[in-house]
């Protein structure tokens, strides 16, 4: 009998344990408070979908940005130096003891910064913090391009014709090269946005070229290592959406066109891509699920292909982070990728399958720079005079700026991303142009025109263009000046007009707003 008695209570005392344990383990990767390791729109765009799920959320900022929305929207914040990210946004120290000192349990890292530092990414784990992204070692497989290629091969994912190997000897490269056939691209193992990346046309440049690339990549990377690629002209950039769970779950969230850039620099993107078909778009799907499972990858992540004018793809490299473009992909399929990334960090697992998946009307995202795209892109900084953002079904804008702020000089000038969804493609530039038109900023010059420029061409509208996009058929001039010549006569009539007026019924007449001036002179003829 006590026998009896004394091994229930000890089994009721086992349950309870094991409850206790479980429910410990449930709630142990409930995040309740999330470090924002950024600043601007992603930092903003991370914290809305923190606060919606009831987590508190915990801003870092350097002095430049004091007052900026991140900081006033988050529940916490705290300074982390100087303005230039070097000693501020870029010092792991720094934020984590930021997450310690507010007794944030999980870092997300945003874009950027340290967003795909696997050193950042093993600390964070180290210190007991959950990082909101992948584990370090897919980080770091997928951080050299050469050893993502190896990895991604093993998983009958799509190359381009190349060397696997670092090359370090000219004659042996040469012969390569000529297996290959020209022209070919070197390109530097540690490389990025198009650094230590050079086009050979033929075996007489190969020698100066070779030199080029290794001392751009040491001087960029610190590291000289090198290999060999086909070069695909004119090809179009198709980079596929990728996520996992921590349970070995991976699916793809479709395709984004980012064709459009200048300077490996995207200014528009879209989902989905209009060049593919049901058929293509199911076999780069699988092959960017397969890179994905090659480094055992979870959380959010980009597989890059380019597409030749033949339709074949090729793998390129993978992004290990959460994109500036993923609203287009979230237009798209509905879903909050930042909030499928903290449950996913959390240990759930993903709540759908592939087939649960498809695609709905049709994304366009224009990058709002804080650039005179007159003046080659330079950046041009200074205070938002007006902002006034468009409105209407359909439109979504990330900014993280508000009239009569200015864009700190410190870092990357883009000022706001603009979404626009609708049924068709068609639908959705016809949208993006009245939203473009809408939009109104004064104090410095934008890319919105630029935007416009192409929304209107012929090439972007037919789906038939390239990454030659830009620097084929943007010229600076165009935005320049659109006046017609009668336009400027009667620019010239008013200005003598206005020379006789007194300073009140002058001030009446025009506006300092040059955009106004035009739509005056419109209204006039
Ligand atoms: C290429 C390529 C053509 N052929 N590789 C540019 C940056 C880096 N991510 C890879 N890039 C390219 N690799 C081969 N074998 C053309 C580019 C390229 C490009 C790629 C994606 C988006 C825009 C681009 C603009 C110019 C060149």
């Amino acid at each position: 009998m006590f026998f009896i008695f004394g091994s229930f209570i000890l089994q009721s005392l086992s349950i309870e344990l094991f409850l206790s344990i479980a429910l410990a383990k449930m709630s142990m990767g409930k995040i309740k408070k999330l470090l924002v390791a950024n600043r601007g729109e992603i930092a903003l765009r991370i914290m809305r979908s923190a606060k919606e799920m009831g987590i508190k959320t915990v801003a870092v900022f350097s002095e430049a940005d004091r007052a900026a929305l991140h900081v006033r929207f988050a529940d916490e914040a705290i300074c982390i130096g100087p303005p230039p990210s070097s000693q501020s946004y870029l010092v792991m120290e720094k934020i984590i003891a930021a997450a310690n000192e507010t007794g944030a349990d999980a870092i997300h890292p945003g874009y950027g910064f340290l967003s795909e530092n696997e050193a950042f990414a093993r600390k964070v784990k180290e210190v007991g913090l959950i990082f909101i992204g992948p584990s370090a070692e897919s980080m770091e497989i997928m951080g050299s391009k050469l050893g993502a290629k190896a990895a991604v091969a093993k998983f009958n994912v799509p190359l381009v014709p190349g060397t696997a190997e670092p090359i370090s000897d000219i004659t042996a490269a040469k012969k390569i090269a000529k297996e290959i056939g020209y022209p070919i691209l070197i390109k530097a193992s540690a490389g990025g946005g198009g650094k230590g990346m050079r086009i050979v046309e033929s075996e007489s440049e190969f020698e100066e070229q070779m030199e080029r690339a290794v001392s751009e990549a040491i001087s960029a990377f610190g590291d000289g290592a090198v290999f060999i690629e086909k070069y695909v002209a004119q090809p179009r950039h198709i980079e596929f959406q990728i996520f996992g769970d921590q349970h070995g779950n991976v699916v793809h969230l479709f395709e984004r066109e980012c064709s459009i850039q200048r300077r490996h620099q995207k200014v528009i993107e879209e989902a989905p891509s209009s060049v593919l078909t049901p058929e293509l778009r199911k076999k780069m799907g699988e092959a960017a699920v397969n890179a994905a499972k090659a480094a055992n990858y979870y959380n959010a992540g980009t597989i890059e292909f380019i597409l030749d004018d033949k339709l074949n793809f090729y793998f390129l490299e993978m992004n290990t982070r959460l994109q500036v473009e993923h609203p287009v992909t979230e237009e798209i399929t509905g879903l909050d990728l930042v909030k499928l990334q903290i449950k996913v960090a959390e240990g759930e697992k993903l709540p759908f399958i592939q087939e649960d998946l498809k695609i709905h009307g049709h994304a366009i995202e224009v990058r709002v720079y804080a650039e005179d795209p007159a003046n080659n892109f330079l950046p041009d900084i200074g205070t938002l005079k007006t902002y006034k953002r468009p409105q209407g079904h359909g439109i979504r804008v990330d900014d993280g700026f508000e009239q009569g702020m200015a864009i700190p000089f410190y870092y990357d000038p883009m000022i706001a991303k603009m979404i626009c969804h609708d049924e068709t493609r068609e639908r959705a530039i016809e949208k993006m142009i009245r939203a473009i038109s809408e939009y109104e900023i004064t104090g410095v010059e934008t890319t919105l025109g630029f935007c416009d420029f192409v929304m209107h061409h012929e090439s972007f509208r037919s789906g038939n263009f390239s990454t030659k996009f830009v620097e084929s058929f943007f010229k600076p001039e165009i935005l320049k000046s659109n006046f017609t010549e009668e336009e400027e006569m009667i620019a010239g009539v008013l200005a003598v007009e206005l020379m006789a007026m007194t300073p009140q019924s002058q001030a009446t007449l025009i506006s300092p707003d040059k955009s106004k001036w035009r739509k005056r002179l419109k209204v006039e003829r």
